[in-house]
């Protein structure tokens, strides 16, 4: 069970598969080393490099990972997901797979007392008008439960060559294009309000997401008042941990010399 000063972690983007065994390794590391001793870890999306639905769980690494995740939660450690785009058919299943909650995004939570609002990131990029359309199509209902009566080996087939055609036109786009669009991240704020006022006085909640692979914290003015957005880094050269506790929050990067070579 973790202490009351534990910390609540946060991770994202590390886009979990075969072909990167040095990460899963790092991540198992993770969760024996650091999440043990949570109060809570989230994980905000793309934390595999595609999850296709029912039947993904029976691939013998996912099996590795979701073990992982159930012996956390069953130490007490409470674990919450969020999809991503690239594992987008994650969804309540997780609770009966691994014990963790699935987020629904955006989510806004209490952390230390404060509002804080989660989202992947993807729905920030809002000048990236064709993904933003494909996001449309991909995540409607319909597409979905269309997707989900498609036998595995269609979908995972399906999962490669969307993945290839994202790949392809990322390298079309603009580092600008792919990068959560400034009034998006003010209007995803504002539409978060009313709220009570916090403890420090901010009226705005934190903003933490994933998804552009860009990790930083930035300050932000909103309405006369300072605002935060932290983004996580993803799960490439080293593992990336946003840290929060009752000393303050704190981006950090977990392992080194793990990076797969491909
Ligand atoms: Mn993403």
């Amino acid at each position: 069970m973790p202490a009351t000063n534990a910390p609540t972690l946060f991770i994202s983007d590390l886009h979990l598969s075969v072909a990167r065994p040095g990460m899963m390794q790092l991540f198992l590391y993770f969760l024996q080393e650091e999440a043990l001793h949570a109060r809570h870890l989230y994980i905000l999306g793309d934390f595999f490099e595609f999850w296709v639905g029912r039947g993904a769980e029976q691939e013998a690494a996912n099996r590795d990972i979701l073990s992982a995740l159930r012996h956390l939660t069953a130490q007490g450690v409470p674990v919450s997901i969020m999809g991503g785009n690239r594992d987008f058919m994650l969804d309540t299943s997780l609770r009966q797979l691994c014990g963790a909650d699935f987020l629904k995004d955006p989510t806004v939570i209490d952390l230390q007392g404060s509002p804080c609002l989660l989202t992947h990131g993807d729905l920030l990029c809002t000048d990236d008008l064709a993904y933003q359309r494909f996001r449309r199509i991909i995540q409607h209902p319909l597409t979905r439960l269309t997707l989900g009566n498609l036998p595995y080996a269609w979908r995972t087939r399906l999962a490669g060559g969307l993945r290839q055609a994202s790949q392809d036109a990322m390298q079309q786009k603009t580092a600008m294009i792919m990068d959560v669009n400034p009034d998006a991240v003010l209007a995803a704020l504002r539409g978060q309000r009313p709220y009570p006022p916090t403890p420090d006085g901010r009226p705005y909640p934190l903003l933490i997401h994933g998804h552009t692979h860009r990790p930083g914290i930035h300050e932000i003015v909103l309405d006369g008042q300072h605002c935060r957005r932290i983004v996580l880094g993803d799960w490439y050269e080293t593992g990336s941990v946003l840290r929060s506790d009752a000393r303050g929050i704190r981006l950090e990067n977990f392992g080194s010399g793990t990076a797969d070579n491909c």
